[in-house]
């Protein structure tokens, strides 16, 4: 396509966590670029995803839930967010349409005065809120802040999805495409890899267990037989917190392989050897090392 006529943009999509930013970030991409989980704080950098409307190619960046930090992750998760916010040409506001303005929401639209872009009010999933309750906060939010269009939508569902799409094909600067055009996502495989045991995680182990994990990738081979081998370490704060990760006679971590090896495999087209250790690092949470591997700046303090 001659330059002159296509379109290009970054759209961060920015919310309070658990408001279905990841959901809405593949929905619009129409393939799993970002994990998704019922748990809050399940995204904890910036994740991009790729979509082609007609001459545009349209950048959304998922970032993570913005809400009040109190670990030094979640201050760069935070801090991540805002950066994703303050880089993109178009700033998509996530609301969970079901909680409100609960005080994440409230205290999200406060700090979005000091966002210069255009911005867009989503609200989500509408699937669980009735009409009228609906256009109330729509109305009401209205008044806090400055945005070019509202949509309501269910990112889940996909109702209004396509919507969102056009909208933003049609309201990105002009300019040429920032990458090829079959890519659906700029992160390399073995970053994916970690993300989706994170979601395995996030789905199999409850209470603070998923907060105080990481994964890393620590190898990638190909072999010859067409196969990937994969081996993954899953950090942890404490010998008690392995126990559990690993499951009583090693059953918890194998069905958190076996699922995350299944999905990893789906997206490869390849078979897919995973090996998952988990080791106990104290204080990995102050690591720079393991904010690095994350790919989040390392707050000072
Ligand atoms: N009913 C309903 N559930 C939804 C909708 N969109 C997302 N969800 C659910 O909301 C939960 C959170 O979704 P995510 O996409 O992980 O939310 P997020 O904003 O990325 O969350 P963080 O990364 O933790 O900030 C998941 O259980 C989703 O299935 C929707 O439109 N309707
Ligand atoms: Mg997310």
């Amino acid at each position: 396509m001659a330059e002159g006529e296509t379109r290009c943009g970054f759209i961060a999509l920015i919310g309070a966590p658990n408001a279905g930013k990841s959901t809405l970030t593949n929905a619009l991409v129409g393939s799993k670029v970002t994990i998704v989980s019922r748990k809050v704080q399940t995204t904890r950098a910036l994740v991009r995803g790729i979509a082609i409307s007609g001459a545009t190619q349209l950048v959304f960046i998922d970032t993570p839930g913005i809400f009040a930090p109190r670990r030094r992750l979640d201050r760069a998760m935070v801090t991540t967010a805002w950066t994703g916010a303050h880089d993109a040409d178009v700033v998509a506001v996530l609301i969970d349409a079901k909680n409100g303005l609960d005080d994440d929401a409230e205290a999200l639209l406060k700090k979005l005065e000091e966002v210069r872009q255009p911005k867009l009010l989503i609200l989500n999933k509408v699937d669980l809120v009735e009409k009228a309750k609906l256009l109330e906060l729509a109305q009401t939010i209205n008044t806090r802040g400055k945005f070019e269009a509202i949509f309501m939508i269910s990112a889940l569902g996909g109702d209004g999805v396509a919507d969102v799409r056009k909208w933003l094909a049609d309201h990105v600067p002009a300019g040429p495409w920032h990458y090829p055009e079959d890519e659906v996502s700029d992160a390399p495989l073995r970053q994916l890899a970690a993300e989706i045991t994170r979601e395995k995680l996030y789905l199999k182990l409850h209470q603070e267990l998923p907060y105080q994990s990481t994964v890393e990738t620590e190898t990638w081979t190909e072999r010859k037989d067409g196969s990937v081998r994969v081996e993954q370490i899953i950090y942890v704060e404490r010998e008690s917190q392995r126990k559990i990760v690993l499951g009583k006679s090693g059953q918890s971590i194998k069905a958190i392989g076996a699922a995350a090896r299944r999905e990893l495999s789906e997206i490869i087209e390849k078979p897919v050897h995973l090996f998952l250790f988990v080791k106990v690092r104290e204080g990995w949470g102050d690591d720079p090392e393991r904010y690095r591997q994350m790919g989040l700046e390392f707050p000072k303090e």
